[in-house]
C-alpha cells in the first residue's frame, strides 16, 4: 500500500483545484475564472485498492495586497512543507515566463520531490508541449513534467499512476470513505462564494466572506434551511451585489441554491442577508472571526 501527502501548489488561476476535484472524483474545491478563488488548504482525499492520495489544494500564488492575501500566501507556502510530494499545476496555454521557472526553483529547493502538471493542454497547440518541456529543462527544472488537461480529463490516469509511484509504502491516513477535511457547512459557504465570483466582477467577489447561520437538515433528511450572511467591504458593493429590486442577489442566490441541492443532494431553502463591514480583508479580529486564522494550521 502507498500513501502520502501532496501539496498542489502554483500561480493562482492556474487550475489547480478543478485538477483537485479530477483526481478525487468529487467537488472538494470550489472552481472559477478569478485568480484567488481558493482562500482555505483543502485537503482532497483519492483513494485506490493499493493507494491513497492526501492532496492539499492551497490558495493560489498571487501579488499580495491585503492582510487576506497575505495570509492565503503563508497557507500555500506552509502546505508544502511536510509532505511527501509538490505537485506544480502550471497553466500550460500561458506559456512559461521567468517568474514560472523562478517559482519552480523555489518550491524544488524545500528537498522535497516535486512534479509538474502542465495543464490545459486542451486550449494550446500540442506542439507547444515538448517544446515547453525542453525550455524548463533548459531553464534548470529538473523533474517530471505530466501534461494534462483537467477539463477533459486528458492523461489524468497517468498523472495518478506517476504520483503513485513517488509515494512511500504506508498505510491508510484516513478511513478510505473520507473525501475532504471541510465539513458541508464550510462548502455551503464557499458554494455560495463560487457564485459571487461567477456573478460579479473587479474587486466585489474578492471582498466577500461568506458566513453561515443556520444549517438544518429536516429529520426526513429531504430538506435543508440554510440562512447566511454575504459580507462585503464597502456600502457601494452591498448595493452591486444587491442589484435593482434585488434582482442580481436573487439570481446569484437562486443559483446557489442549485448548486447546494445538488452537493447535498436535498432541497435547500436559502435565505441570505448582505452585510458591510469595512475593509474586513485588512482587520485580524474580523478576519479570524472568517476563519482565516493567523494560523492557517489551527
Ligand atoms: N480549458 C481548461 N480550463 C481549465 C482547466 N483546468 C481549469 N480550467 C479553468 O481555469 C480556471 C481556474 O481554475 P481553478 O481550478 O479555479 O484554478 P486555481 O488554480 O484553483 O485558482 P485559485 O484558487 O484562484 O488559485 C477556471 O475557469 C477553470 O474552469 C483545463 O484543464 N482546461
Ligand atoms: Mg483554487
Amino acid at each position: 500500500m502507498k500513501s502520502g501527502f501532496v501539496a498542489v501548489i502554483g500561480k493562482a488561476n492556474a487550475g489547480k483545484s478543478t485538477l483537485v476535484n479530477v483526481l478525487v472524483g468529487e467537488k472538494v474545491a470550489i472552481v472559477s475564472p478569478k485568480p484567488q478563488t481558493t482562500r482555505d488548504r483543502i485537503l482532497g482525499v483519492l483513494n485506490t485498492e493499493s493507494a491513497q492520495i492526501a492532496f492539499v489544494d492551497t490558495p493560489g500564488i498571487y501579488r499580495s495586497k491585503t492582510a487576506l492575501s497575505d495570509w492565503m500566501l503563508r497557507t500555500a507556502e506552509d502546505s508544502a512543507k511536510d509532505v511527501d510530494l509538490i505537485l506544480y499545476v502550471h497553466d500550460g496555454h500561458k506559456g512559461i515566463s521567468e517568474s514560472d521557472t523562478d517559482l519552480m526553483k523555489h518550491y524544488l529547493g524545500f528537498g522535497i520531490p516535486l512534479m509538474i502538471a502542465y495543464t490545459k493542454t486542451d486550449i494550446m497547440p500540442e506542439a507547444q508541449i515538448p517544446a515547453d518541456a525542453k525550455a524548463l529543462y533548459e531553464a534548470g527544472i529538473e523533474c517530471e513534467v505530466i501534461p494534462v488537461s483537467a477539463r477533459r480529463g486528458k492523461n489524468i490516469a497517468k498523472l495518478k499512476e506517476a504520483i503513485i509511484q513517488k509515494l512511500p509504502e504506508g498505510d491508510r491516513l484516513f478511513p478510505a470513505d473520507v473525501l475532504s477535511d471541510k465539513s458541508e457547512k464550510f462548502m455551503i459557504a464557499e458554494i455560495m462564494r463560487e457564485k459571487i465570483l461567477l456573478r460579479y466582477d473587479q474587486e466585489i467577489p474578492h471582498g466577500v466572506a461568506v458566513l453561515v447561520n443556520t444549517f438544518r437538515r429536516r429529520p426526513d433528511g429531504a430538506v435543508c434551511d440554510i440562512d447566511l450572511d454575504i459580507v462585503c467591504e464597502k456600502a457601494n458593493h452591498k448595493a452591486i451585489l444587491i442589484g435593482k429590486q434585488g434582482k442580481a442577489l436573487k439570481e446569484t442566490l437562486s443559483f446557489a441554491r442549485q448548486g447546494m441541492e445538488s452537493f447535498l443532494g436535498c432541497k435547500v431553502f436559502l435565505t441570505a442577508y448582505v452585510k458591510v463591514k469595512d475593509d474586513w480583508r485588512d482587520k485580524a479580529n474580523l478576519l479570524r472571526e472568517y476563519g482565516y486564522e493567523s494560523d492557517p494550521h489551527k
